[in-house]
């Protein structure tokens, strides 16, 4: 499926905006920054930004404020790849169609670079543009969608369950936390920045876990179904390492049809809020139709 026509807008947006504060941040030219800016800037999807955007767009936040917490969760996003390619993670020599971080620098460097990708998204949302308590409440939600109970717990349940039989449940709970969790909190973090009613906050993230949930499954089908040079990382990367996936447990047309599913449920939840959905449910379909 090809990409809408207003995520090259917002891709641009944060692309941009993303330079300039990397360059505003660390003044000094380095080796440290040159890694950050390689794997920060290299050609990504830019689906966490895409959705703290549309969420914004929907309840009318400004997109001046969005700004901060796309550009903090793509950071994030950011070093949890380098972390991953890692020679102690997945080992991996390709992503975003380029030399993975450690393999272009150097795993120490790498290292670093993931480190000080994880303390720019916090120095980023320390500028963000509005009232302290809401800056507060933003880096509590990013802080712990990150930590032991979110994305770092899920990835270290994840290399603990190599090589091992998952059931569903088990699957489920390591995905939750290690992709689900920070997909999460675009959503939970982008609808701070108006005080929603209560319902329709959880029903902002009762959308979000079903857009976890549908990413995570068709990123497991891409893995199989696609190509290396499509998907710019290497493909059956999953099978490689013998991780438990969706269409290992239950085959690939019923994970196929269980994507659907939470797709259909994520616009089930965006029809019951009285916002305008478009562009969200635009990014919806399109996170399950993807070539990559
Ligand atoms: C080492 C303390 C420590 C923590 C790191 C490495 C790590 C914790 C977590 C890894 C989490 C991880 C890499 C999850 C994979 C999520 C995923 C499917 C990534 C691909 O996302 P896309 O398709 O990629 O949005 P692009 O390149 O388009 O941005």
């Amino acid at each position: 499926m090809s990409q809408p026509d207003f995520f090259f807008a917002l891709q641009r947006r944060i692309n941009h905006f993303l330079e300039l504060k990397l360059g505003q941040f660390i003044r000094q030219d380095s080796r440290l920054r040159q890694a950050m800016s390689y794997s920060l800037l290299a050609e990504g999807k830019r689906i966490r930004p895409l959705l703290v955007y549309s969420i914004a767009e929907s309840i009318n936040a400004p997109l001046a404020q969005a700004d901060y917490i796309a550009a903090a969760i793509e950071s994030i996003h950011a070093y949890s790849l380098i972390h991953d390619d890692l020679p102690a993670m997945d080992d991996d020599d390709l992503r975003r169609g380029v030399k993975t971080c450690h393999i272009a620098f150097d795993e120490a460097t790498a290292i670093l670079a993931g480190d000080a990708l994880h303390s720019f998204a916090f120095e980023l949302l320390g500028e963000i543009p509005c009232q302290p308590e809401v800056t507060v409440k933003l880096s509590q939600i990013l802080a712990k969608s990150i930590g032991a109970n979110g994305m770092a717990g899920g990835q270290s349940l994840d290399l603990e369950a190599e090589g091992k039989s998952l059931d569903l449940p088990q699957l489920q709970q390591i995905h939750a936390a290690k992709t689900g969790a920070l997909l999460e909190a675009c959503v939970m973090m982008s609808s701070q920045l108006v005080d929603l009613e209560t319902a329709h906050r959880k029903g902002f993230n009762q959308f979000a876990k079903h857009f976890g949930i549908a990413f995570q499954i068709v990123d497991d089908i891409l893995d199989i179904t696609a190509d290396t040079a499509t998907l710019g990382k290497p493909a059956k990367s999953d099978q490689y390492n013998d991780k438990a996936t969706y269409p290992k447990i239950m085959g690939l047309s019923a994970a196929k049809e269980t994507a659907h599913r939470h797709i259909r449920e994520c616009s089930e939840q965006l029809h019951n809020l009285p916002y305008q959905s478009n562009k969200i449910q635009s990014l919806t379909e399109y996170v399950l139709n993807r070539s990559f």
